[in-house]
């Protein structure tokens, strides 16, 4: 294996229910025993990781009683103290108890919202405690199997009913959380609710508060949609709404794998490390927030392979950064993106100044110009591509 060392400054982040996840499918039973939080954030900070982040009931089970919730957390924030792993994400379970199965913030019954909503708030005062900034919402169960049985637009009325109410909720406590909508196209609904990054940034835009919501895209879920999940990032970014991202492993259209990160699209993942960690103004990075994997360690594991898949994410996605990086720097990626007009697309196809009445008066735009030439000449795309794939495979 590589010998590359997550830090800190990586911002490598999991969820509890990642490592945690004792491998229960639904065709077969659990292979691996619980895993209690505290060791989790204790191996995690051993691996180099910076954050944990956690649903509502993966820290305490659902239904504790105050005595045992307080217990649980008092474990968690000693651990979290004693290694300084912090919790940059918080986010709630609305999809496991069947009182959820017809939906959390858009159920049919009202109850049910009402309920949803007040799990989601107390779960905020204990992100905000724990320090989070960030609290994602996954509407797993928002969504229908029966396209006939649900209102789809009162359903939407409901849910940006819902997320202006947590919006409240968050700056009436002064708590500054931002919330990032995670999108699926489907599983464990037949058909979910804001099931791209395009319908999610689109919703948003009809919140009462829509600068304090934006995406938490998940490689995998866009790959089930069969997008180019990049594309997805790149637009996100573009819009200022990536405010939290969920990296993980995806083969293809089918049910949601959740491989380590890398360990499906790897020509596309390279593409995503490059444009988180190149692509800024700068050529810095193009977000800062938490490098945060949710992914599952496959099945077949023991408690060994679990803290190997963890680690495999981090390595991977470090081995991305420095090829990515390797592949900037090399002299003939430069010169076959020139080749190709890159760098042409950033300038405006309109002159500055250039009125409607002048561009149409160009008859070099027009009249003259000679689209059989233009259309002649390759773009050696060829070129650019097999030289993302010699330094991916170590070749270069
Ligand atoms: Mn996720």
């Amino acid at each position: 294996m590589s010998t590359l060392q997550p830090t800190r400054e990586d911002k490598f982040s999991f969820g509890l229910w990642t490592v945690g996840w004792p491998a229960r499918d639904p065709f077969g039973d659990a292979t691996r025993p619980p895993l209690d939080a505290v060791e989790a954030v204790e191996r995690l900070s051993d691996l180099g990781a910076y954050g944990i982040t956690f649903h509502d009931d993966d820290l305490v089970p659902f239904g504790s009683d105050d005595t045992t919730r307080e217990q649980h957390i008092k474990a968690f924030r000693a651990a979290l103290e004693r290694t300084g792993l912090v919790v940059p994400m918080v986010t709630t379970n609305l999809f496991t108890h069947p009182v959820f199965k017809e939906g959390g913030l858009t159920s049919n019954r009202r109850d049910v919202r009402r309920y949803a909503l007040r799990k989601v708030m107390r779960n905020m005062d204990l992100a905000a405690e724990l320090g989070a900034q960030t609290y994602v919402v996954w509407g797993g169960r928002e969504g229908s199997e029966v396209t006939s049985a649900k209102d789809v637009r009162a359903a939407l009325d409901r849910y940006r009913e819902g997320l202006d109410t947590l919006a409240e909720y968050s700056e009436s406590r002064g708590y500054g959380l931002r919330f990032a909508l995670e999108p699926k196209p489907n599983e464990p609904r037949g058909d979910i609710f804001l099931p791209t990054v395009g319908h999610a940034i689109a919703f948003i835009e009809k919140l009462e508060h829509s600068e304090l919501f934006g995406v938490n895209p998940e490689v995998g879920h866009e790959q089930m949609s069969n997008l180019n999940f990049t594309h997805g990032i790149a637009q996100a970014l573009w819009q200022g709404k990536l405010f939290h991202i969920d990296l993980n492993g995806q083969k293809g259209p089918k049910f949601d794998q959740d491989l380590i990160f890398g360990h499906g699209d790897i020509l596309d993942a390279f593409a995503l490390v490059d444009l988180l960690e190149n692509g800024g103004p700068d050529g810095g990075r193009a977000y800062d927030g938490p490098r945060h994997f949710d992914y599952k360690p496959l099945r077949t594991e023991d408690a060994d392979g679990v803290w190997a898949s963890a680690a495999a994410n981090m390595q991977t996605y470090l081995l991305l950064k420095e090829r990515a990086r390797a592949y900037r720097a090399d002299p003939e990626v430069q010169e076959a993106l020139a080749a190709s007009s890159a760098q042409e697309l950033t300038t405006p196809t309109r002159g500055q100044g250039e009125s409607l009445e002048d561009l149409l008066a160009d008859r070099s735009a027009f009249e003259d110009f000679d689209a059989d030439a233009a259309g002649r000449p390759g773009y050696g795309y060829v070129r650019l591509s097999q030289l993302a794939v010699e330094h991916l495979l170590g070749a270069r």
